[in-house]
């Protein structure tokens, strides 16, 4: 209802509309709209109410509005329906309690995330209006030993989309968008699934937008950037997500009609931040040097050990990390 509110007051912007006009179009009462545009001032939008005027809106918040997002796509599914909070646990957990229930393609983003996640239950610094923090649902016909070729088009789409804007980035295989070693992104995906068949797969992008060093906690202070630390300027979230998910679906719908992630492995390779580099291979306790040598057509990382044997390693097993720090 907020959502629609908005909508009508923008078709309007600066102009007034009556509350009964409102109240007409949206088929509630008076009050209820009322109590809504009371909600809307606590989020930051600037609206004048004069008595037998009515509601004119002046300015917004900077916010992750579906129904802006939604003018900037040009997708078919993606983003077509966006499940938008200002704070919550984890939008991966949200979109798991939404999964079985909605299209493919259905979007969750918050402002905040008090729980937000990343592998292994690690944490995920995710502050207010500062980032992208965001879960897609899928629904694809393939067996769950697929699934990590999901996170591969998802860090392909989310480099490109960064790139779109003009900054140069590169991927740390599996779920990493880095800037100058520094960690930008980090995509965790999340599976429901049969022996053979996927229910859903969950892809949550955290990217760390106009975050400023002092948001981030200190010990990752060293390894972490956000796009306006390395762009010195704040960056639209708005036009930014509609990039990714338009970057995302196109490289979706080719996987799902030719049955291969070529597309997005060819992107991976050519922005990979690991590829010819020494690198460590963690596996639990065991760890062990190797240089990068390759992604293969199904996402994983082709690795040569010392030893000269070689490994194809599946993302999701195993951690890499660089010999120098981060990557
Ligand atoms: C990831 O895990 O990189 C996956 C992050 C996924 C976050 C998104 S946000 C939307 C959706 N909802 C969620 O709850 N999660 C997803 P991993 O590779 O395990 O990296 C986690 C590590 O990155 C932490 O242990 C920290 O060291 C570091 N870290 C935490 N917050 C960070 C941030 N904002 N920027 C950079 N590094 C961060």
């Amino acid at each position: 209802m907020k959502d629609k509110i908005i909508e009508i007051l923008r078709e309007n912007k600066g102009l007034f509309i009556s509350g009964q006009d409102i109240s007409d179009k949206l088929n509630v009462s008076r009050t209820s709209i009322w109590k809504h545009i009371s909600k809307l001032k606590e989020e930051g939008y600037i609206i004048e109410s004069v008595s037998r005027k009515g509601y004119r809106l002046l300015k917004s918040p900077d916010l992750l509005e579906p129904s802006l997002i939604d003018k900037l796509l040009n997708t078919k599914y993606m983003g077509r329906k966006i499940y938008h909070y200002d704070s919550i646990d984890s939008t991966n957990n949200e979109a798991k309690k939404l999964a079985q229930n909605v299209e493919e393609g259905t979007i969750v983003i918050a402002e905040e995330q008090l729980g937000g996640k990343g592998r292994l239950n690690r944490k995920w610094t995710s502050p207010k209006r500062k980032g992208i923090w965001m879960s897609a649902i899928f629904k694809p016909n393939i067996s769950p030993s697929e699934s990590p070729k999901i996170t591969q088009i998802a860090a392909a789409a989310v480099s490109k989309a960064i790139e779109g804007i003009g900054i140069s980035n590169k991927i740390k295989w599996p779920n990493d968008i880095v800037i100058r070693g520094r960690k930008v992104c980090g995509i965790l995906t999340e599976m429901s699934g049969e022996i053979n068949r996927v229910n859903y797969i969950i892809i949550g992008i955290g990217v760390n937008v106009n975050l400023e060093e002092k948001d981030f906690l200190q010990d990752i202070r060293n390894n972490a950037t956000s796009l306006k630390i390395e762009k010195r300027e704040s960056i639209n979230r708005v036009k930014l997500i509609a990039k990714i998910l338009n970057e995302f679906e196109y490289l979706y719908e080719d996987f799902i009609n030719t049955g291969s992630i070529k597309n997005s492995v060819d992107i991976c390779k050519k922005n990979s931040a690991l590829i010819d580099k020494r690198v460590r291979v963690i596996n639990g306790n065991n760890i062990k040097e190797a240089i990068a040598m390759d992604i293969d057509e199904n996402g994983r990382l082709l690795v040569r050990y010392d030893d000269g044997s070689s490994e194809r390693i599946i993302s999701g097993e195993i951690s890499i990390r660089g010999i120098k720090g981060y990557v």
